[in-house]
């Protein structure tokens, strides 16, 4: 007889979907036919094989997906009963429980078997993992081709994850700030100290496993050496086991430094017996709190920090004494290989940030340990909207690696700005570095160790997530985690089969909204190049300050690397070999020849490779010049787009996250085009060539701020310049209030009013606009970007649409400063109905 096991299972209430907090994991109700379709295919019963915790895991999906999309509650029983059932468990499990069915050995590490079949002539859904951890893998793949609209009813499908170690990065400070994290506070740490309330870990680690992530650190890699400490080890041991059931394994960011920091040693040097038996305790310790602990990151002689150039050694050597600490238990180490010297001379034409991760880790390939990786950012710069594969990852042969994504989009609009990232990491995964010799050879292939027959390697994803509800403060962003995560377990996807998924799991099956957000985002990447930084001139933003905001010039002139080298002739780094830094001698013959030549260099990368004329042509005929002007120009109208297209989506979409993304949209229309204004501006002042269609410099709506009558306003030089239209900015000082008055010149009607403002960070400034005495709109410009200057960040656009106005009317604008901010003003538009975000 079969036992139905009577009691009320104890499962995590979904988060009020609407908010974003359960990302891709809603279950929302499947629309009429969707879900009749699926009534009649499913069995009634779930089987659930064992009590391992991901396989409790799994039964809990499975019964809140089911009752969520399809409105039906399963029956949990020991036993396949004879109306059939989904049975969900480990292969061995399931063999036993199943001996007639034929299910073929060898699933392979992680993975999982989908299959329908009869069993005593009753109907079954078999749900098998090679481990545990793949029965949980697998009855979240069977719940989104349900969520999908994919069809169930005869499934006969393995998967097996591309690449051993899908690992994502936090980069939080213990104080519970994140590095590069825009979706607000930790959900791991808070003043020094684990949280109490991990509730949004557990939340975090179900979105992480239902896409095949099994690895984790909770720290930033500029780490804290008190993570070490044996004082926070019982509560770095509450994270574990939050994310074990999972199948995620948790990991620690280190300080090269710890055993002198934290341990009192005289010394860090690691071929000293005192540090190697250091870091054997610390490891022992930490494996007896948590016996399933995957192991350590570290970032060491980068940017600052401390590491084995201290006592002469290598970066085998550091990596290696800490390897040989994890290996006895099964743990491995991330050696970063973002190594470069950030004091460079900028005056020297042959010094060249880009050779730094190869220059550093070629020399060494092979002498790193078994359970050592190295972490190699995906392009040989550091994350910008467009890099060429970095050549490390085609010069080790004898070394595992993995390849280091950045999910939180730091020079990336910082998700303020969608972008998805997903073409972007295809280009590079797909990229054939023509090394080896077994055919071709693309990144994804070298990382996953399948090239070189490497024991290891994968994907690190930089994720950042934040207490946020939508975790990233962007809805949209959540695809770039959720395309990660596909990517590291199948990078065969293609861009548009990840976006597809993402959206119907986040928004349901509606084809109108399918299309829509899926075109927005499939476009989104080269739509941010096209504003920011075209033709490898990389994101020209603010180097040195908050990555964010436009900065034509901030990398030029330090030491940090990040030139473009644009002057009144030309522009772009000359890193041929015969005539630049040698970077492009890195690369595979064949590699090499295609960016050593004008000819065969790749448009969208001309300018990281070559240093040209502003009048050097490109293969699509254009200027080098007119490109940048017109890519600026599509760019901005492309965000226009996305915004009207949103728009359009009223009422398809639940009102919060509309309303949430239209306000996203809205804004990102706004920066696009003090984005497209700067770089213009700046590129025709540098090389004195007009746009040939004349839009560069020339804004016939526009009345500038400082021309304006002013009140107690006093005219502000802005810094960078081009961040600010005309010659500058006003601002009001403080403790007073002031007044900019406009003439409206144009013939009586309705217009838009767009105003263009700077919200920095210190305070809280009040604006009143006015035309003639109506007040037509106040608002108070309290956003907290990281900017406390009049700059490109700081630049914010207010739109009034449809003031009725006469000819000759005044427009005025009252500013009110607070604390340390001016209310201060950039300029005006008034602009026909409808034609304001342009
Ligand atoms: C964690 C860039 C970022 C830093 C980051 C560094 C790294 O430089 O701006 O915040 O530090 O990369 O990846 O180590």
């Amino acid at each position: 007889m079969m036992r139905v096991l009577c009691f009320v299972l104890l499962l995590p209430a979904l988060a009020s979907a609407e908010t974003g907090e359960a990302a891709w994991l809603r279950y929302a109700p499947l629309a009429g036919n969707a879900a009749r379709r699926d009534e009649s295919a499913l069995p009634r019963t779930l089987v659930a094989l064992g009590d391992a915790a991901p396989i409790l895991k799994a039964r809990d999906e499975i019964v809140l997906g089911v009752r969520g999309m399809l409105g039906r509650e399963l029956t949990i029983a020991a036993q396949v009963p004879a109306g059939g059932a989904i049975v969900v468990g480990t292969l061995a499990r399931v063999r036993d429980a199943l001996p007639q069915l034929d299910l073929r050995d060898g699933i392979g590490p992680d993975g999982f078997r989908l299959k329908t079949a009869l069993h005593n002539g009753a109907r079954v859904i078999v749900i098998a993992g090679e481990s545990e951890r793949g029965a949980l893998y697998g009855a979240f793949a069977w719940l989104r081709r349900i969520a999908t609209n994919e069809a169930i009813a005869t499934l006969d499908e393995t998967q097996v994850p591309y690449a051993p170690l899908r690992w994502v990065n936090e980069w939080n400070n213990i104080d519970g700030s994140i590095e590069r994290g825009y979706g607000g506070r930790s959900i791991f740490w808070d003043a020094g100290h684990i949280r109490q309330d991990l509730s949004r870990v557990a939340e975090y680690g179900r979105l992480l496993a239902s896409l095949g992530i099994n690895g984790i650190s909770i720290n930033s890699v500029n780490a804290n050496p008190v993570v070490l400490s044996p004082e926070l080890l019982p509560e770095v041991v509450r994270v574990a086991e939050v994310l074990r059931p999972w199948g995620i394994r948790l990991a620690l960011a280190i300080d090269f430094g710890s055993p002198q920091s934290l341990g009192k040693l005289p010394t860090y040097d690691p071929l000293d017996p005192s540090v190697i038996a250091w870091w054997k305790a610390r490891a022992d310790d930490i494996y007896k709190a948590i016996p399933d602990f995957g192991g350590f990151v570290l970032k060491a002689d980068s940017e600052g920090r401390v590491g084995p150039s201290a006592y002469g050694r290598t970066h085998a050597d550091a990596a290696n004494v800490v390897a040989r600490a994890l290996a006895p238990h099964g743990g491995v180490i991330f050696y970063r290989g973002f190594v470069y010297d950030h004091h460079m001379d900028w005056n020297n034409p042959k010094n060249d940030r880009a050779r730094a991760a190869y220059d550093n880790f070629h020399p060494l390939d092979g002498q790193f340990d078994e359970n050592a990786i190295v972490q190699i950012k995906h392009g040989p710069i550091d994350f910008q909207v467009r890099e060429p594969a970095s050549p490390l990852v085609g010069a080790l042969e004898r070394t595992n690696e993995a390849i280091e994504l950045q999910i939180t989009q730091e020079y990336m609009g910082q998700a303020r700005h969608t972008v998805f990232l997903v073409p972007m990491w295809k280009e590079t995964l797909d990229f054939d570095l023509h090394v080896g010799a077994g055919g071709p050879s693309p990144v994804k292939a070298i990382v996953a160790g399948r090239t070189f027959h490497r024991p290891t390697g994968g994907f690190v994803g930089v994720s950042n997530v934040g207490l946020a509800p939508n975790w990233f403060n962007n809805h949209l962003s959540q695809a770039n985690l959720y395309g990660f995560g596909r990517l590291a377990w199948n990078p065969d996807l293609t861009s548009r089969q990840i976006a597809g998924e993402w959206t119907r799991l986040t928004f349901g099956n509606d084809p109108r909204v399918l299309e829509t957000v899926t075109r927005i985002q499939l476009d989104s990447w080269r739509t941010y190049e096209n504003y920011t930084g075209p033709l490898g001139l990389q994101t020209l933003t603010d180097i040195v300050g908050n990555h964010y905001g436009v900065a034509v010039e901030a990398s030029e002139r330090n030491g940090w690397g990040q030139w473009h080298r644009a002057d009144e002739k030309g522009v772009g780094m000359d890193r041929n070999v015969v005539t630049g830094t040698g970077f492009i001698g890195q690369y595979s013959p064949p590699v090499r020849a295609m960016y050593e030549s004008l000819e065969s260099c790749p448009d969208e990368l001309l300018l990281f490779m070559h240093h040209v004329p502003y009048t050097h042509r490109l293969h699509s005929g254009k200027t080098v010049l007119q490109h940048i002007y017109d890519s600026h120009y599509d760019g901005a109208a492309a965000v226009a787009g996305y915004l009207r297209d949103w728009s359009a989506l009223k009422g398809r979409v639940d009102d919060p996250r509309f309303e949430d993304v239209r306000a996203q949209l809205e804004y990102q229309a706004g920066q696009a085009i003090v984005w497209r204004d700067a770089v213009t501006r700046w590129f025709h002042r540098a090389s004195g060539i007009a746009d040939t269609t004349g839009r560069v410099d020339n804004y016939p709506d526009r009345i500038e701020a400082e021309g304006a009558q002013l009140n107690g306003y006093l005219v502000k030089a802005v810094t960078p310049w081009e961040t600010a239209s005309g010659t500058g900015g006003i601002e009001c000082p403080p403790s007073a209030s002031c007044a900019a008055q406009f003439k409206y010149a144009g013939p009586s009607g309705t217009r838009d009013i767009v105003v263009q403002y700077f919200d920095v960070n210190t305070g809280a400034a009040r604006f009143r606009l006015r035309a003639g005495d109506r007040v037509i709109g106040e608002w108070t410009a309290s956003d907290r970007l990281a900017t406390r200057r009049l700059d490109g960040s700081s630049s914010s656009r207010r739109i009034f649409t449809a003031v009725a106005l006469k000819s000759g009317d005044t427009i005025t604008i009252e500013g009110i400063p607070d604390g340390g901010e001016t209310a201060a003003l950039d300029y005006i538009e008034i602009q026909q109905t409808g034609r304001s975000i342009r």
